[in-house]
């Protein structure tokens, strides 16, 4: 999805790169003092245009995010700051109309000097101009780069039928996921060990066509008012808020999580008055070592216990989507 974004340079970097694309440049004449000045040129032409290229190239290169599917707005607002997004993209479109008018300012006073100690000193005057405006932007490149290390590490997601599971932390959505998709996400002992989003298929044969569905593994949520909610859960609710066709939502009875039946089961509640219109499936994992009669399926992802009609349930109702 957002893989043509470029990897981004600091201002000191964009400035060595673009001087030593100058160095090699050297333009023959007869005449010496011709050959000087055409080398002169050319090179401060060069490396002005490196510059600007690279500089178009960055804000060219980062998508609209207006014009993005809602989910990776959010997503970019959670994990980046939309505005400061923008703010950096503006500052840096900013620099490259500045050098540039910067440049065609003098361009007139270098090509029309005979006087070879003049033209090198209007050629150190440029880029020392040049430099300090690219400089003034350091600190947005700097911000551009880490986004861009974000986005070209979000799953690809499409717009197919959807379960998106959700829980509190530690209760094996994840484990869920492992058992239900061909995606791996890490399973471990302890709360919030998934911190982004995890996209997996699921697949099926209708009459010999493969269907694929998406199953979409969150961070776990605790029962609090969402603007208390971290940037990890708030990725959760989003997936939940933009993604899902199915909602999965997973107990755990045993609290081997460390989180109480009672606070899971406000959780429940919390999530489906946000979204009253979606189908919800209920699952009590960890059956292998707690057993209700609770009436909810009941699974384990040790055992493998009750994973199979999980998942042929959750197929039934994707398939009518
Ligand atoms: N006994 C038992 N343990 C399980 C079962 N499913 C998961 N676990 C364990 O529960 C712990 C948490 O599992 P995860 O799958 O990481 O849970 P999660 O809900 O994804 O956790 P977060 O990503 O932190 O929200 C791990 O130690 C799992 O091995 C189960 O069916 N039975
Ligand atoms: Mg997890």
């Amino acid at each position: 999805m957002f893989k043509s974004i470029p990897s981004i340079s600091s201002a000191k970097q964009l400035l060595d790169q673009s001087i030593r694309q100058t160095k090699k440049i050297k333009i023959h004449d007869r005449d010496k003092r011709y050959e000087i000045k055409k080398t002169v040129i050319a090179r401060t032409d060069r490396f002005i245009s490196t510059l600007l290229a690279n500089l178009e190239s960055y804000v060219k290169n980062f998508p609209s995010i207006d014009k993005l599917p809602l989910f990776y707005q959010e997503i970019i607002d959670i994990k980046i700051d939309t505005n400061k997004l923008k703010k950096s993209l503006g500052a840096i479109d900013w620099a490259r109309k500045t050098v540039a008018m910067v440049y065609s300012r003098q361009i007139n006073s270098l090509t029309k000097t005979g006087n070879i100690e003049f033209l090198k000193q209007k050629q150190k005057e440029i880029y020392g101009r040049v430099s300090s405006i690219v400089k003034q932007v350091d600190k947005n490149l700097l911000f551009l780069a880490n986004a861009q290390k974000i986005l070209r590490a979000f799953p690809n997601i499409d717009d197919g039928p959807t379960v998106v599971i959700a829980g509190y932390p530690n209760v094996g959505k994840s484990s869920l996921m492992r058992k239900l998709s061909t995606a791996k996400p890490e399973v471990a002992q302890y709360p919030f060990t998934t911190k982004q989003i995890f996209v997996g298929h699921m697949q099926e044969i209708v009459r010999y066509e493969k269907k694929k569905y998406q199953i979409i593994d969150t961070p776990g949520l605790l029962d609090r008012p969402l603007k208390e909610r971290n940037t990890i859960e708030r990725q959760a609710i989003a997936a939940l808020r933009f993604l899902a066709d199915l909602i999965l939502f997973i107990f755990d009875p045993s609290e081997t999580s460390g989180y109480l039946m009672d606070e899971q089961t406000y959780l429940l509640d919390t999530i489906k008055k946000l979204f009253p219109d979606l189908p919800f499936i209920i699952v009590e994992n960890k059956a292998d070592i707690q057993k209700t009669t609770s009436g909810y399926r009941r699974i384990s992802c040790t055992t493998g216990e009750g994973i199979e009609e999980l998942r042929h349930e959750i197929l039934s109702i994707l398939k009518k989507m």
